[in-house]
């Protein structure tokens, strides 16, 4: 198949999804064409089968914000055009669905072959931003408009229904992580980077929003740290970056805090870890998550977001309810402390996120999905 994906090249997990599925799709012969505004986050080297398109905003006195949405919805059509697609799959429904939209109606205008327009929802581009009266409508009208749906958890395929009252059937194809890549065994990280002898390694990885609640990843983190000797492993950037350097600093932990910024290859460090906090406000899935299991690392996440589909709660994790930093410590504290079950929890990690998220299982799920779609399959519900 020939098949272009837009996404956000962004560190986050939307951008990420969409890379590491255009990789592997290239992998097993398809034709990949990205366009974006920048080469994604973990495009960083060549590979057979696949070509980035980037798309180019043109500033003018009159533009106060410049048009990105109609630049890439040209380049999308361009693309589709020069190199025949059959596929537009974008990720993050805000602007990309409506972009798809517009270089299909460009297509159309001209008699061209028409591409099937695929959408695959991530999260906030439902409960956030499109759920935001300004773009409700547009997004509810774009996502209609697409010939495929798709989003990474039941719990944002439901969201998706109750808040937009879709009708037609969105297909829920979940995150997935490389198999080659996410093992519990590495040879590239050192404990002792990070730790001494008898510390435990705790970690947390976002984009450090304010729904990701990183201010209760250092709550949680200094009540354990009143128990056990510990020191806390930051991964990336955003804007609450800032709080949590100052909460730290308030807290006296410093010396007990590793701030790494943005990694593009995670994997590299997270077997070194020994339990994974993410105790979102939000998470329609949790990718970050999902990469810490297959490395072995048990994972504290929160109860009622998509996180319930990732975490087998007293199997590979535990699941607490939103703000609940006293339960989330004392679930990290009795783990930590109990070497056998700690043992138990990360092969159970490992163990489960292969079988049920293993990168061989997904993309064969979406590959099969494009073909039903190019097939005109029925998908209303
Ligand atoms: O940052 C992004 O690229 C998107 C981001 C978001 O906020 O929508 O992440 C979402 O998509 C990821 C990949 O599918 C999921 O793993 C995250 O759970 C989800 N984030 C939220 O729902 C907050």
């Amino acid at each position: 198949m020939k098949i272009g994906i837009t996404c956000y090249p962004v560190a986050g997990g939307s951008g990420i999804v969409a890379t590491e599925l255009g990789q592997q799709l290239a992998v097993r012969g398809h034709e990949v064409h990205f366009v974006a505004y920048a080469l994604p986050f973990r495009l960083d080297q060549y590979q057979a089968n696949l070509m980035f398109h980037g798309v180019e905003t043109t500033a003018y006195p009159l533009f106060k914000y410049p048009p990105y949405t109609l630049a890439l919805a040209s380049k999308m059509a361009e693309v589709t055009r020069n190199f025949n697609l059959d596929v537009m799959h974008v990720h993050y429904a805000v602007p990309h669905a409506t972009c798809a939209y517009l270089a299909r109606q460009i297509l159309e205008s001209r008699g061209k072959k028409l591409p099937k327009i695929i959408t695959t929802l991530h999260g906030t581009d439902i409960t956030l931003v499109g759920a935001d009266p300004s773009y409700f409508d547009i997004t509810r009208f774009s996502i209609n408009a697409s010939d495929g749906i798709t989003a990474v958890s039941k719990y944002l395929a439901d969201e998706t229904t109750e808040v937009f009252g879709v009708k037609k059937e969105i297909r829920v194809v979940h995150n997935f992580f490389d198999e080659q890549r996410f093992k519990p065994v590495t040879s590239r990280c050192h404990r002792k980077d990070f730790v001494a002898d008898g510390e435990f390694l705790l970690a947390h990885i976002s984009n450090f929003r304010p729904v990701k609640r990183t201010l209760d990843v250092i709550d949680i983190f200094e009540k354990v740290a009143e128990e056990l000797p510990a020191k806390l492993l930051l991964v990336g950037e955003g804007p609450d970056t800032i709080l949590a350097r100052r909460q730290i600093n308030k807290k006296k932990l410093n010396d007990r805090v590793i701030f790494l910024g943005n990694q593009s290859r995670v994997e590299a460090v997270l077997p070194c870890v020994d339990l994974f906090l993410l105790p979102s406000e939000e998470e329609s899935f949790g990718l970050a998550a999902l990469e810490a299991l297959a490395c072995g690392v048990p994972v504290i996440g929160t109860s009622g977001t998509g996180l319930t589909e990732v975490i087998s709660d007293r199997k590979n994790g535990f699941l607490l309810p939103v703000g609940d930093t006293t339960g989330m410590a004392r679930a990290a504290v009795s783990l930590l402390s109990d070497p056998k079950r700690l043992q138990e929890f990360r092969q159970a990690a490992a163990r489960i996120a292969r079988e049920r998220f293993g990168a061989e299982k997904i993309i064969t799920e979406y590959e099969t999905y494009y073909q039903e779609i190019i097939d005109g399959g029925a998908h209303s519900s």
